[in-house]
């Protein structure tokens, strides 16, 4: 795409015309002239899901370099939830680079940096005191919560669950669970990890304190509680299926964690910041993690992460053990605390729940004539629907990744996740509209009847 084809793409935002118009063929003629380009310039292994030469997006769509406008069901997955140029943040984006794109906090401080710790300080669960420090990528948040909870405790061992996603750094790539796409080959991992079975209430059909229990065990077991700096978890896991767990399995893990000296850490990259109905999902299951991760819709779209949790473990490092060049870029916060402003004073908690709760009876109406939807679950704006052959339960990658195809080929983004590759996700940006989610929703729809 040339800088042409910019200068005549529409300018993104709300003001977008909100619907689903398809001019050409996805993808059209602009849009593979790119995608040719980024077969011979960009790495094989960068993949990606939609065909398309993005020009503009927000509200709830998404516009190429041929016109078309798709319907936006991912948020460039879980990301943009106040909209992929929401005006708040666009002008604290312009207004702070033409402040100061850069100092780097570990040389001179600046105030948004502390601004955006102050927020995540109030907003993340509990009332205890707490501390925070800003990394770019989930990744790297994660990677720094292990390195927190390990000083902290003096212990190295750190237990991640099946279907867990962490990340795809090295350290992260050894907690994550699924070796395609993200692990096969890149070996080895690192050590004094340890995997242990999570709940999947459709497909273990255990109780949650049942589910904990055969955790527990095995972490007792096989790996001593004493050796155990931290547990990681995603309250709802994301990319390994949307899995809610059962309930009472969460706050069992994390009292046992907190009798044993264990680091609880929630990993909220996915599922924080109202994207669930509440602000962070570990509210739902009325858990106080000692840690959260969070990434993703914490900054509008512009790279930012953080580790926040009780401060005497936070401040458990060295001076100048935390850190890095980029961590917690004054564009990136400026960009952060508009989108906190917007998640408070926008309503867009409440509207993620209502945003659910349409997707829910949408499917749960359809399960009702269609046995191949074995579940439909999720919270909030975080919804996702499982395929399985109605008569074994086993797993249907191959219809969930035609209806997929399909729905994108008709100009709706929807995303696939699970261990088996068979849950449809639906993450939609919280500036969407109800007419517009319907369109998507009918879309998807139309794409199971015919597959
Ligand atoms: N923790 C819970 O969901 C990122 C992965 C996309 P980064 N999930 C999207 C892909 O295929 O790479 C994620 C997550 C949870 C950590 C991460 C990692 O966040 O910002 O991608 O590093």
């Amino acid at each position: 795409m040339t800088a042409d084809t910019l200068a005549t793409a529409p300018v993104g935002g709300p003001s977008l015309p909100q619907e689903r118009r398809l001019v050409t063929a996805i993808p059209g003629p602009r849009s593979q002239e790119l995608l040719a380009r980024k077969a011979v310039a960009v790495a094989a292994g960068v993949g990606h899901t939609v065909p398309v030469a993005t020009v503009a997006a927000g509200g709830g769509v998404i516009v190429d370099a041929d016109g078309n406008s798709l319907i936006d069901l991912g948020s460039g997955i879980a990301v943009t939830t106040v909209g992929a140029a929401h005006p708040k943040v666009v002008e604290a984006i312009a207004a702070q680079a033409a402040q100061f794109t850069h100092t780097c906090f570990m040389i001179s401080p600046y105030d948004s940096y502390v601004a955006v710790a102050e927020a995540l300080n109030r907003l993340t669960p509990g009332d205890h005191e707490k501390k925070s420090a800003l990394f770019n990528s989930g990744a790297e948040a994660v990677e720094n919560a292990v390195k927190i909870a390990r000083k902290h405790t003096g212990r190295q061992a750190v237990v991640a669950f099946d279907h867990a996603y962490h990340g795809r750094t090295n350290l992260t790539m050894a907690l994550t669970a699924k070796a395609m796409p993200y692990k096969s080959g890149f070996g080895p991992f690192a050590s004094e990890i340890y995997r242990v079975p999570a709940s999947y209430p459709l497909r273990d059909g255990l109780t949650g304190p049942d589910a904990a229990a055969r955790a527990i065990t095995l972490i007792e077991k096989q790996i001593g509680a004493d050796n155990l700096a931290a547990v990681i978890i995603e309250p709802i896991q994301g990319e390994g299926g949307f899995i809610v767990p059962a309930d009472g399995f969460l706050p069992a893990v994390a009292e046992w964690c907190t009798a044993n000296g264990v680091v609880f850490i929630a990993d909220e990259v996915q599922s924080g910041f109202a994207r669930t109905g509440a602000m962070f999902a570990s509210e739902l299951f009325g858990v106080v993690p000692d840690l959260v991760t969070t990434a993703k819709g914490i900054a509008g779209g512009m790279p930012l992460a953080a580790v926040t949790g009780r401060a005497e473990i936070m401040d458990a490092s060295h001076t100048g053990g935390l850190g890095g060049t980029y961590g917690g870029n004054p564009v990136a916060c400026a960009a952060a605390l508009a989108a906190i402003d917007a998640y408070e004073t926008e309503g867009l908690v409440e509207r993620a729940q209502q945003i659910g709760d349409r997707i829910r009876a949408r499917f749960t109406d359809l399960q009702a004539t269609d046995a191949r939807i074995a579940e439909v679950r999720g919270a909030g704006a975080m919804m996702a629907v499982e395929f399985a052959d109605p008569a074994t339960g086993a797993p249907d990658a191959a219809l969930t990744g035609a209806v997929a195809k399909a729905c994108i080929a008709e100009g709706v983004v929807v995303l696939t996740c699970g261990t088996f590759g068979n849950v449809i996700r639906f993450l939609p940006p919280l500036t969407i509209g109800d007419a517009l989610l319907d369109e998507g929703l009918d879309v998807v729809a139309a794409a199971l009847a015919a597959n």
